[in-house]
């Protein structure tokens, strides 16, 4: 059997590289695989079958892909598997340095990813002063993360890149137009990754559409990502976000609240007290994170309570009939009955759909794990169409 690493989807497949073989291969998924479950993402290793090898070498081959190898670790958003480390990207000026951006990616990737080396990357510094550059250096070193300033432009700090880069896979994520792609590019030769071309604007073009692994020279492997904003990230517990700032977390231990302070306005906390210790850019996140993460519970909290008719659907016959809840309308697949009549087609290029598929794959086997829906996937509406409300225990359903 053939072992290869998933470089990217393409063509209602993946490409797979084989290093064993020296090739990259065309392979759908095999059906039972896809009937149990089993999502496929960029930087899966993977098992191939039924493997034709290229004709010529700058062709690829064709495989099946039969089985996928346990993950060592997986990132959702976006979906990559078996990383190394991950670099927070973002320019140090157009678009402007975000700190809040910065440090809510922190706490996503901590909360995410066990035992990844995380890195603060700054691209742009040809456009940054001295002064600049000292300031986020000493605010993110101290607390432990690598900080990288480079320049894919005048090559400033493309030698240190490479280095840190080597025989590690490595994904680059963060906002559209920081030159995560220039980056790649100049770490890749001859690649030629599109990159946004129109200066001006610079902010929300997204000019890369979808993740894709690519091999350096020095051994390992990069992955470059379409950019995207905090609101997709994922917030964690009000009360949990201190533990993930590590200039709080000692601070926190010894706070006479415990878990029940949020460290932001009660009288005789110990985080309050030692505060002049904190950048004022990190409690300034912080602070921001906690009122973000209480709103979302607080939502959360309020329509796993009650969820109005288009979240649940009733399956089942007239007398053994059940209130499921219903995926969202995103994340639905099209009922057998629509499909026959042919309505309910997906209308987004490809690449939507292929985030749809792996997100409805995700999401699908997650829900049936919890014996949340049907494995059919079908979608009876509910018979009699009016528009009441009924109470489901935790019908919290993914966005
Ligand atoms: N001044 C300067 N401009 C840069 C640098 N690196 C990239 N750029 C420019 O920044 C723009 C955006 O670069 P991309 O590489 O497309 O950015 P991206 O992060 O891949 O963006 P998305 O694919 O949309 O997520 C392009 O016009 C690049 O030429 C740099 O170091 N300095
Ligand atoms: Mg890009
Ligand atoms: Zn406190």
């Amino acid at each position: 059997m053939v072992t290869g690493r998933v470089l990217r989807r393409h063509a209602g497949g993946y490409l797979v590289h084989s290093d064993d073989l020296s090739a990259t291969f065309q392979c759908p998924v095999r059906a039972r695989l896809k009937k149990e479950g089993v999502s496929v993402v960029t930087g899966d290793l993977v098992e191939l079958d039924e493997v034709e090898p290229p004709s010529a070498p700058a062709e690829r081959g064709t495989g099946v892909i039969a089985a996928r190898l346990p993950r060592r670790n997986l990132l959702t958003r976006p979906y990559l598997a078996n990383l190394d480390q991950v670099f927070i990207v973002q320019a140090m000026h157009q678009p402007e340095w975000n700190a809040l951006l910065c440090d809510r990616y922190l706490v996503h990737l901590q909360l995410e990813l066990d035992a990844v080396k995380l890195f603060v990357c700054v691209n742009k510094v040809d456009l940054a002063s001295d002064e600049e550059i000292a300031a986020l250096r000493n605010i993110y070193e101290p607390l432990g993360y690598a900080v990288i300033f480079a320049s894919a432009k005048t090559t400033c700090g493309l030698d240190q890149l490479r280095e840190t880069l080597a025989e590690k896979t490595t994904v680059l994520i963060g906002p559209s137009g920081v030159g995560k792609s220039s980056l790649i590019n100049a770490m890749v030769p001859n690649l030629n990754l599109k990159v946004d071309v129109n200066e001006d604007l610079l902010v929300g073009r997204h000019t890369t559409t979808y993740s894709e692994l690519y091999t350096l020279a020095e051994g390992g492997w990069m992955a470059d990502t379409p950019g995207f904003s905090i609101g997709e990230l994922e917030y964690p517990d009000p009360t949990g976000v201190a533990w993930q700032f590590p200039e709080m977390s000692p601070l926190v231990q010894d706070c006479k609240y415990s878990s029940n302070c949020l460290h932001l306005v009660e009288d005789g906390c110990n985080v309050l007290a030692h505060l002049d210790t904190i950048a004022p850019s990190r409690f300034a996140s912080y602070a921001t994170i906690v009122a973000d993460a209480q709103a979302e519970a607080k939502i959360r909290h309020e329509t796993s309570k009650k969820v109005d008719r288009g979240t649940v659907k009733v399956v089942g016959g007239k007398h053994l009939s059940k209130t499921l809840p219903r995926l969202n309308e995103r994340l639905r697949s099209t009922s057998r009955r629509k499909g026959k009549q042919g309505i309910g087609q997906l209308t987004r290029n490809e690449t939507d759909q292929e985030e749809q598929l792996e997100t409805d794959a995700e999401t699908q086997r997650a829900m049936e794990e919890q014996g949340e829906i049907d494995a059919a996937g079908d979608d009876e509406e509910l018979a009699d169409g009016s528009a009441h409300s009924i109470d489901v225990v935790d019908a919290t359903l993914p966005d």
